[in-house]
């Protein structure tokens, strides 16, 4: 059976990593795309010499163009600016369309099958300026937050529990953004509610940061976002498309009705497998906590309004 192909474009601090950790699991093949001259071609040969030390047969191609990209089952874009201390995602918008035009305009027809999974911020408003330029049916079309923002919160409450991250489950729903809303009521230590372990003022606490966490890590890099979680979370996603594992993910996913809300890109659980998107997972959610979601969700869609392809 022909090895599978993913794409990653931008070959930056997320896209190298990404690669790295997908040629690391040997998911596929791999090719890296970015407009600057020589870097995705030098990445890819230095991962590609990494590989007898792994003991790795994948091919790891980097390109500043898109003809090795060619029959992808899975496109992922990093490729866009990245926040600087004191910026928030939004203030990328303008600059981050065009960049994630390019790329979909180019990679998208020639890999007409593929899952397309949008990286780049501010994320929701990205992956439907993906999905508009693309074309592709919208559950092949995802946004990766969620996953990284739900690591960074059970990352915080394994902390605070002194257990082990894999015991601690949780859920961020919302946009990718200062409106995000974690799920504090599904939270939990091997099934037991994170509520009954942490005294309420100490949860809100997690929850900030939480919500903070990106900028948190801008503030103390100084010179970029972080990397290796959005990466690890991104490469969870790519595995879940291309070994059909039926994961049920947190992502930015097309909702038409779900959730009351009417066409956009948000963040909900999902089922993810071959088909990209194949169940946004409703929940019931309490009245305090479809408020936040909702003033997530007009956030996200605010920021599409302002959006000019
Ligand atoms: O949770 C999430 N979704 C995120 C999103 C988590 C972390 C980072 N997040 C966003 O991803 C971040 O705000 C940025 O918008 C992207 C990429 O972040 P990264 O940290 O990787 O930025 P870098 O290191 O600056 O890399 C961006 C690369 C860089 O090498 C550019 O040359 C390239 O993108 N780039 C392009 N590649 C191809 N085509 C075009 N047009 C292009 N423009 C820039």
């Amino acid at each position: 059976m022909a090895r599978k192909k993913i794409t990653v474009i931008g070959a930056g601090n997320v896209g190298a990593t990404t690669a790295q950790l997908l040629a690391m699991k040997a998911l596929g093949d791999v090719v890296l795309v970015d407009v600057v001259e020589g870097m995705p071609q030098g990445k890819s040969l230095d991962l590609a010499e990494y590989r007898p030390l792994a003991g790795l047969d994948v091919d790891i191609i980097g390109a500043n163009d898109y003809a090795p990209s060619k029959g992808s089952d899975v496109i992922v874009i990093t490729a866009g600016l990245a926040r600087k201390p004191g910026m928030s995602r939004d203030d990328l918008l303008k600059m981050n369309t065009q960049i994630v035009k390019d790329c979909t305009a180019k990679a998208a027809p020639l890999s007409p099958e593929a899952v397309l999974m949008v990286v780049s911020n501010p994320l929701d408003a990205m992956v439907y300026v993906a999905s508009e330029v693309s074309k592709f049916p919208k559950r092949k079309i995802l946004g990766m937050a969620g996953v990284l923002d739900s690591a960074r919160f059970r990352c915080f409450l394994a902390m605070e529990l002194g257990c082990s991250v894999e015991d601690v489950h949780a859920l961020v729903l919302g946009g990718h953004g200062d409106t995000m809303v974690p799920m504090t009521r599904f939270a939990n230590m091997a099934g037991i509610p994170v509520a009954e372990l942490i005294p309420k003022a100490k949860l809100d606490a997690i929850v900030d940061r939480t919500r903070n966490g990106g900028a948190e890590i801008v503030a103390l890099l100084k010179t970029g976002s972080a990397y290796y979680a959005p990466a690890g979370s991104v490469v969870e996603m790519v595995a879940a498309v291309i070994q059909d594992r039926k994961r049920i993910l947190p992502v930015a996913a097309y909702c038409d009705k779900e959730y009351g809300v009417k066409g956009l890109f948000v963040g909900v659980p999902a089922r993810l497998g071959a088909e990209g998107v194949e169940q946004v997972i409703e929940l019931k959610l309490q009245p305090e906590e479809k408020t936040l979601f909702d003033q997530s969700v007009d956030h996200v869609r605010k920021l599409v309004r302002e959006i000019k392809i």
